[in-house]
């Protein structure tokens, strides 16, 4: 099992497509394993999105990250990282599979509704930028287990 760093963006949160978002990725049979909603400060955004630093879209990012709150989540499950890349789809929406959310909920590359780690090193490091370990959870009893030990008694 993998796990990636999914954010849901601010133009996203502010359309109101935090629900549907959530459900693409429940749907694929993902585990949302930490969720919160965030203000992002400058100082976080510059972690984030530091390999960004200096190009010319960099200070329109940061602005953007910043203006409302995001919703970041930790997402887990088989091939994780790539599985949600394919989800997303390409950075620009205009580009972006069919069926995809971007190609779904945007419609131009500044404001693409989502973020996803692009490797499994930068999922471990933007995990740790968002989230501290204890808020990642861990232990998922089914509801069958919970039944059966009452059921034992
Ligand atoms: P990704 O989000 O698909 O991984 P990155 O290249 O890591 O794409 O870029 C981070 C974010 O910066 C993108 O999601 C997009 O919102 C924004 N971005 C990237 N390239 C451009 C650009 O050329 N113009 C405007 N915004 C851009
Ligand atoms: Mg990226």
């Amino acid at each position: 099992m993998e796990r990636t760093f999914i954010a849901i963006k601010p133009d996203a949160v502010q359309r109101g497509l935090i629900g549907k978002i959530i459900t693409r990725i429940e749907d694929k049979g993902f585990k949302i394993a930490g969720l919160k909603m965030i203000q992002v400060t400058e100082e976080i955004a510059a972690k984030h999105y530091a390999e960004h630093i200096g190009k010319p879209f960099y200070p329109d990012l940061v602005k953007f990250i910043t203006s409302s709150p995001i919703i970041a989540m930790v997402v887990e499950g088989e091939n994780a990282v790539a599985a949600m890349r394919q989800l997303m789809g390409k950075t620009n929406p205009a580009n972006a599979e069919a069926g995809s959310i971007r190609a779904d909920f945007s419609q131009e590359m500044s404001y693409n509704s989502i973020h996803g780690s692009d490797g499994p090193e930068s999922a471990e490091r933007e995990i740790a930028i968002y989230f501290k370990p204890e808020e990642l959870c861990e232990k998922w009893q089914t509801m069958s287990e919970i039944m059966k030990a009452r059921l034992e008694g």
